[in-house]
């Protein structure tokens, strides 16, 4: 592809260099006439629609839900500041932006460097934001650099597939600052930048891994003053006051259940913040933007009891006035813990239950035990704490008998939202590898999650899926005890308004048909297909 920057390492960085230097030339100007100007940017992506399937326009009006602030982009605007460039954190959904959207404002900011982040499911739509920032006249000579949870697992396959000019494979706090080192002739070559892979004349290079490298106190937080608090609004049911923001105070997860990207074969290493400084950070967001509530994204917020403790403690004496939500798994919490918890301003926890039984548990390498989802949802409920529990429907090994105990476990359960989540084989995961080799993949894989992308053996069609999901829906969410208790518990409009708009939300669900094949190595074409649903 002509368009793309090749880069020569092995060569000094000369003005003079014409085909090979990395562009744009600004950045080599000694000394420098003005800052590295970045511009990151989220893809155009609708989640809720692509995501969920679900559609948010009710009442003739397009509501914006399902996002929280791209915490990624905020920590490299929070490293380009301090190395003294220029940075924009655009996050398209919330905005509301097409591509058209995001290309002029990239544009009119004249950046140096265009930075993206690509989720697997959002794969097409990054794909299509770099080709069209290539093709922009104005924006034709930045360089163009791609990162997130896709790069992580498909590597140097990202930039076959994608015209960027280099791919950090990792967290990129310590890479984005080596590679403004480069263009300051810090460092003598790409070589040097590491956890990149990049383009040179005849090769896409890898350089040394940086993953996990230090600790997180040493990284900081995000520029919070790149973010508009009043755009975020996630799913209704999943926050109680505003302005809210997400936090997350660890990265990685010591668990290996073989369904999850976290425990992938490119999971970052554990490590957390320390709860002093979280706190910190807390009082500063709250002085500074209002925050009222924090969703923690920790993928275990509530991993180690005297860390939580610690938190706990340290909101009561800074008397901070906060609500809070966090994820936790079912074998790791206690009485104690969780009331704790809520007397600090926990008010949702998050399970991860999977299934309805210890068969699929156990094949999951979950490591937790249907008795342990049943008292953690008791002690809980005794906290004062809502649940919202997600199941997984669709399994390798499952069968639509099977499925159904999940519904029946989760309906036993009674969270307060359940989410019925069909399986999807996240690549780079053990459960992934293993799809693969069934050749029980279909070929709409990565289209989106809304539809079923692997047919266990026990499901006649992914449509038979598809109805297990609604019918979990239904059966869960439109039970008049659950609707009468929720009635019963709405103190708000504002609450009552939010019910409405999610039962909404699930009434639209599934409403697409959608044609599926064996995913097979032409299925990309659509030439080749074994059999057609
Ligand atoms: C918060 C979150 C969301 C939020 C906000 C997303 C956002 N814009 O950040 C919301 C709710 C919108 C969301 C939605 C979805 N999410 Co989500 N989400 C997360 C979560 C819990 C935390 C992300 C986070 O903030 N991490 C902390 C920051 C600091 O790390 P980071 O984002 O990875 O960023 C670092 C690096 O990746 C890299 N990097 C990131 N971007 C860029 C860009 C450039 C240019 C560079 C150089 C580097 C770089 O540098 C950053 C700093 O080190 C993760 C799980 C996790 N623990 O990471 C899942 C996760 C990212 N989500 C996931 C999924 C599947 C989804 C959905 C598809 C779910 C759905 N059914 O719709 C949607 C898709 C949304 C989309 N736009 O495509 C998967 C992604 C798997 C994959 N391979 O793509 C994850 C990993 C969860 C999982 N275990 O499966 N998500
Ligand atoms: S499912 Fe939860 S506990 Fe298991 S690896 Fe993923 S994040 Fe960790």
């Amino acid at each position: 592809m002509s368009y793309l920057h090749l880069i020569d390492d092995t060569q000094k960085p000369t003005a003079s260099r014409d085909s090979f230097r990395p562009t744009p030339l600004s950045l080599w100007e000694k000394p420098r006439t003005r800052p590295i100007r970045v511009f990151l940017s989220t893809v155009p992506y609708d989640t809720m629609k692509l995501g969920y399937g679900i559609n948010t326009k009710t009442k003739n009006k397009k509501k914006i839900y399902g996002y929280t602030p791209p915490l990624g982009l905020g920590m490299l605007a929070r490293v380009s500041k301090e190395y003294g460039a220029e940075v924009i954190v655009n996050d398209a959904g919330p905005l509301g932006d097409d591509y058209d959207d995001v290309i002029a404002k990239a544009a009119a900011f004249k950046p140096d460097i265009v930075g993206f982040t690509v989720f697997t499911s959002n794969f097409a739509q990054a794909l299509e934001s770099v080709e069209r920032v290539r093709k922009h006249p104005q924006l034709k000579d930045a360089l163009v650099l791609i990162g997130g949870p896709h790069v992580y697992t498909f590597r140097d396959k990202t930039l076959d597939e994608i015209p960027a000019d280099i791919a950090v494979y990792g967290e990129a706090e310590v890479d984005l600052h080596e590679l403004f080192e480069y263009y300051d002739g810090k460092r003598d070559a790409l070589a040097a930048v590491n956890g990149i892979f990049y383009r040179t004349k005849n090769a896409i290079k890898k350089t040394e891994e940086t993953h996990s490298a230090r600790s997180l106190d040493n990284f900081g937080f995000p520029d919070w003053s790149q973010y508009d608090f009043s755009l975020y609004r996630n799913i209704p049911g999943q926050i109680k006051r505003y302005p809210m923001t997400s936090m997350i105070t660890s990265r990685g997860c010591p668990y290996r259940c073989n369904f999850c990207f976290q425990a992938g074969r490119f999971a970052d290493k554990y490590r957390r913040y320390s709860p002093e400084l979280v706190i910190n950070e807390i009082m500063k967001l709250q002085a500074d933007y209002g925050i009222r509530e924090i969703q923690f994204w920790d993928d275990i917020f509530f991993i180690n009891k005297k860390w939580v403790q610690t938190f706990c403690s340290l909101i009561k004496k800074n008397k901070i006035d906060l609500t809070w939500s966090g994820y936790a798994r079912v074998d790791l919490v206690d009485p104690d813990l969780l009331k704790m918890a809520a007397d600090c301003g926990c008010w949702n926890i998050f399970y991860g239950y999977e299934s309805g039984t210890q068969e699929m548990l156990d094949f999951l390498d979950k490591r937790a035990t249907l008795e342990q989802a049943v008292n953690a949802t008791k002690w809980t409920k005794a906290a004062g704490i809502g649940i919202r529990g997600s199941f997984m429907v669709g399994l390798p090994n499952e069968t639509p008998e099977k499925g159904r105990k999940t519904i029946e476990f989760a309906i036993a359960l009674d969270p307060d939202y359940a989410n019925f989540n069909i399986f999807f084989p996240e690549p780079g995961t053990i459960l992934y590898e293993r799809a693969i080799e069934s050749g029980r993949l279909l070929s709409q894989s990565y289209l989106g999650r809304t539809v079923p992308v692997y047919l266990p053996e026990g499901y006649s069609s992914p449509d038979e899926i598809r109805a297990l999901q609604q019918e979990a829906f239904r059966r869960f969410y439109f039970r008049p005890s659950y609707i009468m208790r929720r009635l019963i518990r709405t103190r708000s409009f504002e609450e009552l308004e939010q019910y409405y708009e999610g039962a909404m939300m699930l009434l639209s669900m599934g409403k697409t048909k959608v044609k599926y094949a064996f995913h097979t190595e032409n299925s990309k074409t659509g030439q080749e297909s074994r059999n057609v649903f």
